[in-house]
Parts: C-alpha cells; structure tokens; sequence
C-alpha cells in the first residue's frame, strides 16, 4: 500500500515536470521565433534629372551603403560628434566597407549586419540611379531596430540614415513592421568635407580625382537641414519593409 502510493506520486511528479518542460520549451521557442524581412531600396527620382544653378541636369543616385541590427541605439555615428573613418568613406566615397570592419571589431553577430551594393538585376557593383534599386534581406526577432546608411551620390559628404534610434522592426504586440519607412530617412553631413553645389562640385565621388579628395571640413555630424534637398527624400527614393508572411 505504502510502496503503491509513493509509486503514483512519483508518476504525478514525473508528469508535472514533462508539462513544466513542455511549457517551458513553447515558451522559449515563441520568444526567438525570427522574422525575415527584405528590404527594397529604389531611386524614384525623375530620369530627366536634377537642375544645378547654371541649368545643368545631373541624375539623383545613392551609393552602396549597408545595414545593420540593433537593440539601443545604432552605432554608425552620434549627432554632434565628429564622424567615424568608416562613415566618412561611407558619406564621402560610398564606400561601406569601414562601417562593416568597425561592427566587426566589435564581434557584432555577422547575421546582423550587411553591405548592399549591387543593384537589383547588375552582375556588379555600383550606385543606383533613377529606377535603380537595391535589396536585402535578414532575419529578426521582437525588439530589434533597423539602420542604414547610404551616400547622396553627388555630394561632398552627405548620407543617408535614419535617426540612430533606429526602425522598430515590430510593434509592442510583437507583430513584424511592414510598408514605407522612407519619412524615417534624414539626410546627414557627415562634417568630413566642406560642401560644393550638389550634383555639380569638383571633388564629390563622380568627379573627384580619387577617393578622399576634397577640403576638410573638421566638423561634425548634423542634420543638413541647409540643404534645399533635406525635405525632398520623399521625392528621389523610398524604402519599403516587407516581412515574409507565414513565418
Ligand atoms: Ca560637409
């Protein structure tokens, strides 16, 4: 009798530990269920091109540029500081690779982070120009931010990124982000290079002589709040989200 009901009790034990496992590993595998999400990039600016001051037409285009993952805030760049090696070769010369070596040296997880630079249906690498487009993809879990940078092609220093607190890639109820996050984009100065006339000055990326050709400027990053373009993103690209359904 004695033996028989220690005998249930362990079983009762047994089952109710099997349900806490169960619990436990539904709960788990809920929490870091991933969403993968493509990204599109596309240059709708007119093909006629932009007008410089004495008439000349020059096309609006974005470098190759990159993103990344985050919780907090980005690390690409803090408003108010002076730029990074990595961001000025990104603003300056379209060139992402710094920013990426610099995520790197800090073991950020290599699923976290990319460059894009080859536009969508090109065998290689280069800017996008009117109808030109880049896409990327990567996985994500609730809580995570997107950020991105990308060049003003025919600019001295100025690129693209949202605010460092990045796009809240889901909601407060855990559901994916979905549709156009172009009004999260500003238009930055790098503080790297003194600013000519866009689309037309000597030494930006289509011009200069080699990379990293330019006076400095010796300032820091702000808001190019002073160019006429700043308000105009809406108008030369957008940036679309779209998280794959079902998963
Ligand atoms: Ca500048």
């Amino acid at each position: 009798m004695k033996n028989r009901r220690l005998l249930i009790n362990l079983l009762l034990l047994a089952a109710l530990m099997f349900a806490q496992f169960v619990v436990a590993t539904a709960t788990r595998a809920r929490t870091v269920k991933a969403t993968k999400f493509t990204v599109r990039v596309e240059n709708i600016s007119s093909a006629e091109g932009q007008t410089a001051a004495d008439g000349a037409k020059w096309p609006f285009a974005l470098s190759p540029g990159m993103w990344v993952l985050h919780d907090r805030k980005a690390s690409l760049f803090i408003e108010g500081r002076k730029a990074s090696s990595g961001l000025e070769a990104q603003a300056e010369d379209g060139n992402p690779e710094g920013l990426i070596a610099s995520l790197e040296k800090m073991h950020h997880a290599s699923s976290l982070h990319g460059l894009f630079n080859t536009p969508v249906g090109t065998m290689g690498p280069g800017p996008i120009g009117p109808g030109g487009a880049y896409e990327f993809s990567f996985s994500a879990t609730a809580g995570m931010k997107l950020s991105l940078a990308l060049m003003f092609g025919q600019s001295n220093d100025l690129f693209y990124a949202p605010d460092p607190h990045g796009i809240a890639l889901f909601d407060a109820k855990g559901l994916p982000l979905s549709g156009n996050v172009t009004s999260r984009i500003i238009l930055w100065d790098a503080g790297t290079e003194v600013n000519q006339e866009l689309g037309v000055g000597t030494d930006q990326a289509p011009r200069q002589k080699a990379p990293n050709t330019g006076a400095a400027e010796n300032g820091v990053v702000t808001r190019a709040r002073s160019e006429v373009f700043y308000s105009k993103t809406n108008e030369l690209f957008r940036v679309i989200v779209t998280p794959e359904s079902g998963m």
